[in-house]
């Protein structure tokens, strides 16, 4: 059965989307245009009810939350290592993963999307102009972290059996 990932062009989806390229695996990428509300409609809730993009249909199961798809493609793809196998080192991947995107990715959306959190154009403004430079140090964290490994000669983050670097979100 032909995988299928529900993905959006520049959102977090890049990061399950990028991995299925690099494995070369067989899979269906559906286009969900967020901009057009299409995570709303119907069609698209009846697979995610929380209207979010990525979604990895594998047969009848529908898997949301990158954490859990990055896990599940690593059970799938095993040759690939997406994940280390050492516990010490794939917990650090992890760590980075859960990081980015409990903590940079929400900065972000209330840096580009105030208006989900705050329904006065006030409120909006603050919470634009607040996380704006919450975001700020935490991509100086980031650069930080490629620095650090450019320096010990690692990949940024984590490394694939075919030496590419698994992106974050
Ligand atoms: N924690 C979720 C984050 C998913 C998420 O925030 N997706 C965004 C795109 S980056 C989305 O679909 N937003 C829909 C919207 O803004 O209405 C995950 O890991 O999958």
């Amino acid at each position: 059965m032909t995988l299928k990932l529900y993905f959006a062009p520049g959102a977090c989806s890049f990061v399950p989307h990028a991995l299925l390229e690099s494995a070369g695996a067989p899979f269906e990428p559906v286009m969900v245009k967020l901009h057009k509300g299409e995570q709303k409609e119907p069609a698209f809730t009846a697979i995610n009810p929380r209207a979010q993009v990525p979604v990895l249909v594998d047969g009848d199961e529908a898997i949301t939350q990158i954490a859990a798809i990055v896990q599940y493609l690593d059970a799938k793809f095993p040759e690939q290592q997406f994940l280390p196998r050492d516990a010490l080192a794939r917990t650090r991947v992890l760590e980075t993963l859960a990081w980015m995107n409990n903590t940079v990715h929400p900065t972000f959306t209330h840096v580009f999307m105030p208006f989900k959190f705050a329904e006065s154009p006030e409120a909006q403004a603050e919470l634009k102009s607040f996380n704006a430079k919450s975001y700020a140090a935490l991509l100086g964290e980031i650069e930080a972290m490629a620095r650090k490994a450019a320096d010990a000669g690692r990949p940024f983050w984590a490394a694939t059996a075919s030496g590419r670097s698994m992106p974050m979100p």
